[in-house]
């Protein structure tokens, strides 16, 4: 049995996940549309990852007999200034994820909710891999540039991305 309280951070943090799947899905599309294959592959893998985060914790508050509410879809953003722009985004919407994850961690302890807390520590570790490898990918950019003729080598190193984020 979980509190109200929780049961409600928790389902802000669904809606979270599931707004970062979609977001990753947009900007997939965006790349798909420039003819980035790598950088389509490695957000639609994102995007992937984002919808496990989301269906893990509706899993989670099946088992602690809490209710969870399938979010409503906000419509993300379409277009992107550029791909360094995009991936910059990427990582600010990273840490705002952590940021979530880290105020949650905050009231299961507030509550003495050690079930939660424990349950937290695997997003406080993906956060932390997520965002080291949103950090990764800014640096390459930042070293090959993103001019139109640096974008085929960016897609590259993006594709040698792909398999490289966590999942359980
Ligand atoms: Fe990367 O956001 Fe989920 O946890």
């Amino acid at each position: 049995m979980i509190s109200k309280n929780i049961e409600q951070a928790l389902n802000d943090q669904i809606r979270l996940e599931g707004n970062a799947s979609y977001l990753y899905l947009a900007m997939a599309a965006w790349c798909d549309a420039k003819g980035l294959e790598g950088c389509k592959n490695f957000l639609m893998q994102q995007s992937d990852e984002e919808r496990f985060h989301m269906i893990k914790i509706v899993n989670y508050l099946s088992e602690v007999d809490g209710r969870a509410i399938s979010p409503g879809i906000d419509q993300p953003q379409k277009d992107f200034e550029s791909v360094g722009k995009l991936f910059e985004m990427l990582y600010e919407h990273e840490q705002k994820v952590t940021q979530s994850i880290h105020e949650l961690v905050d009231l299961a302890y507030k509550e003495k909710d050690y079930t939660t807390l424990n349950f937290l520590q695997w997003y406080v570790e993906e956060q932390r891999e997520e965002e080291d490898l949103a950090r990764t990918i800014l640096d390459k950019i930042n070293l090959i540039g993103d001019s139109p003729q640096s974008l085929y080598f960016i897609d590259l190193e993006l594709q040698k991305l792909c398999g490289s984020s966590s999942e359980e």
